[in-house]
């Protein structure tokens, strides 16, 4: 042994506490010299021969080996769910994001365009915080059958079927929106046996269906109605009146306390000729809401969800109701612009009349600001009270006015003191900023194309994107939208930004010059590609894009980024880009999503969750939440993408906001 362990020669005999530490530490049958004899010695003896220290030190080595084993341990996992070796896509100019994939902080995407690599089609939602049972269903019904056929069991047990009544009974006709009679769709299933218990947490442990294997003839439009009423009996059953559906825990969370989903659903509930739940909805607002509470709610989200949904919902029934809520809401809002610049304050109390800016800054973001101006102008057209009009074109002046524009783009933030840009530099058009470029022209159409400086910062805008923010990626040349900080490129991109499409579409088609919608097609490939790529068929929240590799991958995901809230908009924009070119691949492509949706988000027994984790089918860590955009916006654009009606409301009547609820666009001025 002494050979083995030649620095045991050097011991003293009895072996001291220091030798002993040194063999244990070395010599792994533990064994102890003795005069040129081993003399074995139980482990606990020699365990209590040791100073505290010295146990201490033992034990302390121990377990930063346990951690450390550990922490390879998870890494080893976390690298197999992808395919790619870092060097493969390291090309990147990031030196950020290269050093935080080093640390493994950022994934690759897998392969482009492969099916194959969409990963195992395993079952989803693993582990669901509540009892599940998968019951073996595949899909939604669309997917499996026609029309005609008969729905799966999980369907049946959770969705009103089209042309059915809640107590089941079969509806013969459906009324249209426009009051037309329609044939109900003939849809018959045996009921559920009393023993079957639907999965409290099902979405559905499909294989991948590409949309070229689906069976012809499923009523696009029906699917999408299918999945409002499964997500609305989720929210009537478990958030009736309050702000947002926690389909997970059937509960739900408040955010102002004013029923934000039932009112941002109004004018798809009207628009799907959805009668009954549009009913109760309309009780509600009759008998419950009042804007009358001490509450504080941000100016911006409530502008646009909610006057936007009252004022829509008013255009699109005729109904006097919605234009009264909405004038009480708008006269309560207005306290947001008594600030020295007349820039508003991002948060008001309702019931008080106060306004004020977050409890850490005096800025508001720029996004906020100039994203108000169509609700709040057509409530002055709408009620001949010419203030709320002039405090949101107030704010455009000035911002049209303002130093500090890069090229037509904007930073982030604006004081609501001084009237100035706040944290210059940093130039997006992503959160933060995003929609005060899709309000620049949509204002300039609502006016009837009146407002001269509305274009001129929209047209400059844009000029200053392509100069500044376009880029395309090395491996397959996809055109994006990074971002600029202090004069640095980052290759970064918020699925917030794939509005812009749509908008740049949606201009050209107003005689805006066509390289916008040259660019629109381009940018729509890539948003496409963002939710193609994934695993889950789901875009993530954040991608970065990989600019110089000659092959490799596009697109990178960091975990932190991996999150899907149910956005509107990619499918936002594939439904401008149908109207205006009708090429079906448009279509294609949004039903390529809206199974994705129902494959991974749709929770069984009522509402659809967002989830964290688009790059893994088998751990998709729900947050059971459903935002309210997923009813106000998404499966609005849905609908309107798979309609053939294109007078449904028509581009060229309604301007929508950025919540997606349609106003309509003025005659324009006499010259
Ligand atoms: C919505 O509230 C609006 O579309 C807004 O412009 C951006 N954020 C959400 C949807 O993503």
């Amino acid at each position: 042994m002494a050979t083995i362990f030649p620095s045991h020669a050097n011991m003293m005999y009895p072996p001291t506490r220091k030798d002993f530490i040194s063999l244990t530490l070395t010599d792994p049958t533990c064994n102890i010299y003795n005069n040129g004899k081993h003399r074995k010695q139980s482990y606990w003896r020699k365990w209590k021969q040791l100073s505290r220290l010295q146990r201490s030190l033992i034990l302390f080595f121990l377990a930063v080996a346990l951690v450390l084993a550990l922490l390879s341990y998870s890494r080893m996992s976390t690298s197999r769910t992808g395919s790619s070796k870092k060097e493969d896509w390291l090309e990147t100019n990031d030196d950020r994001l290269k050093s935080e994939f080093l640390h493994g902080k950022v994934q690759p995407v897998v392969g482009p365009n492969s099916m194959t690599d969409k990963g195992p089609n395993l079952p989803i939602f693993q582990s669901p915080p509540i009892n599940k049972k998968f019951p073996n269903k595949r899909g939604p019904p669309s997917l499996k059958k026609p029309a005609n056929a008969s729905h799966t069991l999980l369907e049946k047990q959770d969705v009103q079927l089209p042309g059915e009544k809640e107590n089941g009974e079969k509806e013969k006709k459906l009324v249209s929106w426009r009051g037309a009679m329609i044939e109900a769709d003939q849809v018959t299933e045996p009921p559920p046996s009393a023993n079957e218990k639907v999965a409290a947490v099902a979405p559905a442990p499909a294989a991948f269906v590409p949309t070229t294997g689906l069976p012809v003839g499923v009523d696009r439009l029906e699917a999408v109605r299918d999945a409002f009423r499964h997500a609305w009996k989720g929210y009537k059953m478990y958030a009736w009146g309050h702000d947002e559906l926690k389909p997970i825990s059937k509960s739900f969370s408040e955010w102002f306390g004013l029923g934000l989903t039932l009112i941002d659903s109004l004018d798809t509930m009207w628009m799907m000729d959805l009668k009954e739940e549009f009913a109760e909805a309309k009780q509600w607002i009759e008998k419950e809401l009042s804007f009358n509470q001490n509450v504080d709610v941000n100016l911006f989200e409530t502008t646009i969800r909610i006057l936007g949904g009252l004022l829509s919902t008013y255009h699109q029934t005729g109904d006097q109701l919605f234009l009264n809520k909405a004038k009480d809401l708008g006269s309560r809002l207005m306290p947001a612009f008594k600030t020295p610049s007349k820039i508003p304050f991002s948060d008001v109390n309702i019931g008080k009349g106060t306004a004020h800016p977050p409890r850490w800054t005096s800025d508001s973001s720029m996004a906020e600001v100039t994203s108000i101006q169509l609700e709040f102008r057509e409530l002055s057209r709408l009620t001949q009270d010419p203030q709320y009009k002039e405090a949101v074109d107030e704010v455009m002046k000035q911002v049209h006015k303002l130093p500090g524009k890069h090229d037509g783009l904007i930073p982030m933030f604006i004081n609501t003191n001084s009237g100035q840009f706040t944290h210059r530099g940093i130039y997006t058009l992503g959160a933060r900023a995003d929609s005060y470029y899709e309000y620049l022209l949509k204002q300039w159409l609502q006016g009837g194309k009146s407002e001269d400086e509305l274009l001129e910062d929209y047209i400059e805008a844009i000029n200053g994107v392509k100069k500044h923010l376009v880029r395309q990626t090395g491996p397959h040349k996809w055109t994006f939208v990074g971002e600029l900080s202090h004069n640095r490129f980052s290759p970064k991109m918020d699925h917030l930004v794939c509005f812009l499409p749509g908008t740049l579409a949606l201009g050209a088609h107003n005689g805006l010059p066509g390289d916008h919608m040259d660019l629109a097609a381009q940018l729509m490939e890539t948003c496409y590609h963002m939710y193609a790529q994934m695993e889950t068929g789901l875009s993530p929240e954040i991608v970065h894009f990989n600019l110089h590799a000659a092959d490799g991958h596009d697109i990178f995901v960091k975990p932190a980024d991996r999150h899907n809230l149910l956005r509107p908009e990619t499918v936002e924009s594939l439904f401008y880009m149908y109207r205006f070119t009708k090429d079906p691949k448009y279509r294609e492509w949004g039903w390529e999503i809206l199974q994705s949706f129902n494959r991974y988000t749709k929770v069984s027994e009522g509402g659809y969750t967002s989830i964290n984790n688009v790059r893994d089918p088998t751990n998709l860590e729900p947050r059971d939440k459903m935002e309210s955009f997923f009813l106000g916006e998404t499966l609005k654009y849905l609908y309107l993408l798979f309609s053939d009606d294109m007078e449904l409301l028509s581009l060229d009547k309604y301007v929508f906001n950025t919540e997606a609820h349609p106003l309509p666009i003025w005659p324009s001025p006499p010259k």
